[in-house]
């Protein structure tokens, strides 16, 4: 049960690949498709980073150096299979196959979810930490109780191992032994706040132990052994073994969001120190030494991106039809005094807004 002293890694940070004697290399097939998400998501970050000056999404916490992570998470998972992500995993959502348009519609500030979750097995991005990973494990629950084969996979941040829903989703899954697997992306901070003011564990995968389900590290930056570990936990929940809590180290290139400023906490040279261990490069390079991926298939590759980019360039640079009574709604059965005073202003406002036009 005790999880590995050193990350598990498959293919190391100069694309070379690095024996181990429990998890097998995921077939050249499986990593080119991962290639190809890897660097969809990576312009899907961009893009989205771009957008966010530009006023077009509201905030947009990226995922950028944590593509391993949300490639991987989709692509472990079959098609009956549901996904529980939080506000930094629109890459996973996106791999997932919601459109970027879609997946990006909450970020934008809509109070809807922008796709629908029955369609993609996906549920809705969650911003309260931890509360997501109840909901996995409800939802694995009832698909146990129904008889279904469906695996959970619910992802969470090391800040939000600190929450008391983790805590109980981790022991519920436990003691009912329900199919989830837990993937924390350890990603160093919590906001300002670096993993060293966060546990004093001896890593996060520790922390299955004390409920009774296995804990494994793994290299996030490596989405080969993402794949292989991710691989083995989704089958041990498939087949009635139970939840397992999967770690992956990895590191947030950027801020936390458009609205935090990361040079008050954080030295350059730590972040630097993370560039060389991209998760593009080396999977690139590995491909690459296997004949797998070639200057014409990069250039595919690249294409296709561009042409995601450019689709949610177009759909967020159109302005959204906003109906402002929608702030009133399905707040109160009955609208109190003051909010009948607010409604009465807007609507004043609106009404003087269209005499000037
Ligand atoms: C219950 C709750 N408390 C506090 C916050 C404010 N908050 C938003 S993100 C964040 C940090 C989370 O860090 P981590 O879990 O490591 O995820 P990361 O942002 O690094 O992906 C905090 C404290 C929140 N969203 N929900
Ligand atoms: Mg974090």
């Amino acid at each position: 049960m005790l999880p590995r002293s050193a990350p598990v890694t498959l293919i190391d940070a100069e694309g070379s690949p690095h024996a181990d004697d429990q998890y097998r290399m995921p077939d050249a097939d499986r990593l080119s498709a991962a290639y190809a998400a890897l660097v969809a998501g990576r312009r899907i970050n961009d893009q989205c980073n771009a957008l966010v000056r530009q006023g077009r999404l509201a905030v947009y916490p990226s995922s950028n150096g944590q593509e391993a992570c949300q490639v991987a998470a989709a692509l472990a998972l079959g098609d009956g299979d549901w996904l529980f992500p939080t506000y930094r995993d629109s890459v996973a959502i996106i791999t997932r196959g919601v459109t970027a348009s879609g997946a990006l519609v909450l970020l934008r500030g809509d109070w809807h979810s922008g796709y629908d979750p029955h369609e993609f097995r996906v549920a809705p991005q969650a911003t309260p930490l931890a509360t997501q990973l109840l909901h996995a494990v409800g939802f694995a629950h009832a698909a146990k109780l129904r008889g279904e084969d469906t695996v959970v996979l619910a992802m969470c941040g090391d800040g939000a191992t600190s929450e008391g829903d983790f805590h109980e989703a981790m022991n519920f899954a436990a003691v009912f032994r329900l199919p989830v697997v837990f993937f924390v992306q350890n990603n160093e901070f919590a906001i300002s706040v670096p993993l060293s003011r966060q546990t004093a564990a001896p890593s996060l995968a520790h922390k299955a132990i004390g409920y009774g389900m296995p804990g494994q590290r793994v290299d996030g930056n490596d989405v080969a052994a993402l794949l292989a570990v991710l691989d083995e936990a989704v089958d041990r929940a498939r087949s009635g073994d139970g939840p397992s809590l999967i770690e992956a180290h990895t590191y947030r290139m950027l801020a936390h969001t458009n609205a935090d400023d990361d040079t008050r906490y954080r030295e350059r040279d730590a972040v630097e120190a993370w560039a060389d261990r991209d998760p593009i490069v080396r999977v690139r390079a590995y491909l690459r030494e296997q004949g797998r991926l070639d200057d014409a298939l990069e250039t595919e590759v690249a294409e296709a991106s561009e042409q995601v980019a450019g689709e949610l360039r177009a759909a967020m640079n159109a302005d959204a039809d906003l109906d402002p009574e929608q702030l009133f709604s399905h707040v109160f059965a009955e609208r109190p005094a003051q909010l009948d005073a607010q409604w009465a202003h807007l609507h004043d406002e609106l009404d003087r807004t269209e005499a000037a036009s």
